[in-house]
């Protein structure tokens, strides 16, 4: 008996692509499809301040939200932004095409090297080659400057993202392997995108239209670090096609301590999203994550995805992956090509 799938259609930075997706409603997830990784040995001296660098971000994206629409517009995307940073109005955005206008809304800062916490320096030091690619733009902190603290709490956990990204580039690297250096020199300036998300608890009208959060997508950049409330609203596509939601069953197989209740996010952690790009350069050993996000709760949620990629990655992918055939070449055997 062959099984009704739906096509997804999802949007890539190099045109659509599709998956499957089965005609079932999303499950809770296991403990072996979404892996708990205990990173806490990498920065144990630091735990408790890590923990205060989450929460007063997470207090500076709610005091940014809150205010009134006319202060977020002060930094409107649209308006202001070469490169899509600064603020994103609820239902202002369709990221997946097969499904409703986004309801979130979002605040984005992209790398500036004078923010970068473990070599700092003004534009004008970076090479001209790199420099054309830097994404991060002023006004995002010039129209937030009467919310008192708002950059420095945003940057510092924004810098403790880019640490950790370019210390689990070198744990990637060690896994295809390769030497744990490869990404090193690729990442001095990276792709390193801060997106805060707020998703206010849906309208009786966005219920009944089934609105999204966030619509079905994959990252494009090497991988994503997703700092997630309590909230819950994450589902993740498997790769046989059926939704899951990323939650506390995901840590032990035992559920019956959830029964009747939504299983919420695993405390303490962030999810690792595989993006596109990191897909491709490793001929698919890894696979981009197709995920998607709806607040069926009555209360607001706050996400904090943090995006890593190479620097010049724009670039490399136009030279690198544009033709067709490059594209078909890339059948997965496990060679990685240059990125
Ligand atoms: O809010 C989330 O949990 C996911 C956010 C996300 O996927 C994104 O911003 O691209």
């Amino acid at each position: 008996m062959t099984m009704s799938v739906t096509k997804l259609k999802l949007r890539t930075a190099l045109g659509p692509v599709y998956r499957d997706v089965l005609p079932y409603e999303p499950r809770d997830c296991t403990p072996e499809e979404i892996p708990v990784i205990d990173l806490q040995p990498m920065f144990s001296s630091e735990l408790s301040e890590r923990k205060k660098t989450i929460a007063r971000c997470k207090e500076q994206i709610l005091k940014f939200m809150k205010q009134p629409l006319e202060m977020k517009e002060l930094v409107e995307s649209h308006k202001y932004s070469k490169f899509y940073n600064g603020y994103l109005g609820r239902r202002k955005t369709q990221i997946s095409p097969s499904e409703t206008v986004d309801v979130r809304e979002g605040f984005t800062f992209r790398y500036s090297p004078d923010l970068d916490p473990d070599h700092p320096k003004d534009i004008s030091q970076v090479p001209d080659e790199i420099r054309r690619w830097i994404r991060g733009e002023d006004f995002v902190w010039e129209g937030t400057q009467h919310l008192p603290e708002f950059k420095r709490d945003c940057v510092a956990y924004w810098s403790a993202c880019l640490r950790l990204a370019r210390k689990m580039v070198r744990m990637f690297a060690l896994s295809l392997d390769l030497e744990e250096d490869y990404w090193d020199e690729k990442v001095t300036h990276p792709g390193a995108d801060g997106v805060f998300n707020y998703y206010p608890a849906r309208t009786q009208d966005e219920i009944e239209q089934k609105c999204v959060g966030l619509g079905s997508h994959t990252d494009l950049q090497l991988f994503t670090l997703l700092w997630q409330d309590s909230v819950g609203g994450l589902q993740i596509l498997t790769r046989e096609g059926q939704w899951i939601k990323v939650s506390e069953s995901s840590k032990s197989s035992n559920l019956s301590k959830f029964d009747g209740v939504k299983a919420p996010p695993i405390e303490g952690t962030i999810v690792v999203n595989i993006g596109d790009y990191m897909m491709r350069l490793c001929n698919d050993i890894y696979k981009s994550t197709v995920h998607r996000v709806t607040n069926e709760s009555t209360q607001e949620r706050v996400s904090m995805p943090f995006f890593f990629g190479c620097q010049k990655r724009f670039q490399m992918e136009r030279e690198e992956f544009a033709g067709k055939e490059v594209k078909q070449s890339m059948a997965p055997s496990a060679v990685v090509v240059a990125g």
